[in-house]
């Protein structure tokens, strides 16, 4: 083990609350759904059993009909806005946010089962057993609630879900929202890191606007789909979607759980075809989909290139994304940039407007060796991991000129190095 892979799981330990990860102290003290999957990754490579209890923390916060929230609020604290009073969700005992985040959750599960095997760890079936049921309902969930016509994509209803919050691809979609006269704004993150790194005021009073609106809503899918002026068929969020599943496929074969099997089989062929009709042969990339104003949503982002990650795209598609991935990536310290440099949209240091996250280089990575750009995947690894040699585990990082910016001491960074690094080791 080298120094900095020790400082990674230091990371991991340090913010480790008794069974499950904070993303990093102050900024975010509470377990959020896809960076504890990255997490549950992470530890996988060296505590298995630590792997699957970050998942099982993350499962008491499951609703009854499969939803994980993207926040699961097991201590209180008085760091982070909005907290469970502005939520005002029914879930007991513990406290959640009444919407989701990136299903990433299943990815976590295989890798869980693969290091177990490989390591030959034994795992107690009916924990195992557990997470599958956990997992199956929760992609039940996307399709029945996120895609109530069954397009294959899944839509969200809160710029948050998306992981990916202040994205510019959420610009217009957001114009549309009104702002909060409800519940008032006291952001608490302005107050640990510097506000031009995070989205600003009124991006936050339009995620309010919409958390009150659910909440008016009493949280039901159904009224919510009903009365959003926020709904957007994602791209990001299906691609991760259709490849956990395709992760959930295989474990259900592993339980010998058949019939589930095929059920899963299904939803990720329904999403892998309407995947691959988001693709525009004018851009070089895939589109999300507005379906309120019903247009294609054109803003280039990191989004644009995640079906990879659950598609075997043909010569010619798999060329042009590659070049247009490649020329984002010209002149930049390191890659891969949320938002190209060309764009007018672009801010270097502000959040999801630019700067470069380790995690979704990860599914980038992945994405790229599916579709055997192996050469182009092992450069974005090494860039990856210098940057974090240089600047440490912060939460993101400026393309222009490499710095460490947001939080520090970043959970799902350390997560990342950690993953990068052992994948190095066996290249
Ligand atoms: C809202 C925890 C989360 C990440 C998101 C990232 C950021 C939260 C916030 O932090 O979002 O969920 O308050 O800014 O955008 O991807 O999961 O690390």
């Amino acid at each position: 083990m080298t120094d900095l892979q020790d400082a990674a799981r230091r990371v991991l330990s340090a913010n480790d609350r008794g069974g499950y990860t904070v993303p990093t102290p102050r900024l975010y003290p509470f377990q959020w759904n896809w960076d504890s999957a990255f997490v549950a990754m992470g530890f996988a490579l060296f505590d298995v059993e630590r792997a699957v209890t970050e998942l099982e923390w993350l499962v008491r916060g499951q609703w009854a009909d499969g939803m994980i929230p993207h926040i699961v609020f097991h201590q209180p604290s008085d760091s982070y806005f909005p907290g469970p009073d502005v939520w005002r969700t029914p879930h007991t005992p513990v406290p959640t946010s009444g919407i989701t985040q990136p299903p990433v959750f299943a990815m976590a599960l295989k890798a869980i089962l693969d290091a177990a095997r490989q390591k030959k760890v034994q795992l107690e079936p009916g924990r195992i057993a557990r997470l599958f049921d956990a997992a199956l309902a929760f992609h039940r969930w996307w399709y029945a609630a996120r895609d109530p016509d069954g397009t294959g994509l899944v839509a969200l209803l809160h710029p948050w879900e998306s992981g990916s919050d202040n994205s510019p691809a959420w610009d217009a979609a957001l114009a549309r929202v009104p702002v909060t006269t409800t519940t008032p704004v006291r952001r608490k993150d302005t107050g640990h890191v510097d506000a031009a790194m995070r989205p600003r005021d009124e991006d936050y009073a339009r995620f309010i606007h919409l958390v009150d609106l659910y909440a008016d809503c009493g949280w039901d899918p159904v009224e919510q789909w009903r009365r959003t002026p926020f709904r957007i068929a994602d791209i990001q969020t299906t691609a991760i979607l259709a490849r956990a599943g395709e992760d959930l496929a295989a474990v259900a074969d592993g339980l010998g759980r058949t019939d589930e099997a095929s059920e899963i089989r299904a939803m990720v062929v329904r999403s892998r075809t309407a995947l691959a009709g988001a693709w525009r042969d004018a851009l070089g990339r895939f589109v999300s989909r507005d379906l309120v104003s019903r247009e294609d949503v054109t803003a280039p982002t990191q989004a644009s290139f995640l079906p990879l990650l659950a598609l075997d795209l043909a010569p010619a598609r798999r060329d042009a994304a590659e070049r247009e991935m490649r020329g984002w990536c010209e002149g930049l310290a390191v890659a891969f940039p949320s938002t190209p440099r060309s764009s007018p949209h672009f801010e270097a240091k502000r959040y999801w407007r630019g700067p470069v996250w380790a995690v979704i280089n990860w599914l980038l990575i992945d994405g790229l060796e599916r579709n055997g750009l192996a050469e182009f995947a092992a450069d974005l690894r090494q860039g990856t991991v210098a940057a974090i040699e240089r600047v440490g585990f912060c939460e993101y990082f400026d393309p222009v000129t490499g710095e460490g910016c947001g939080g520090e001491g970043f959970s799902w960074t350390a997560a990342a190095y950690l993953h990068f690094t052992a994948m190095s080791a066996r290249t």
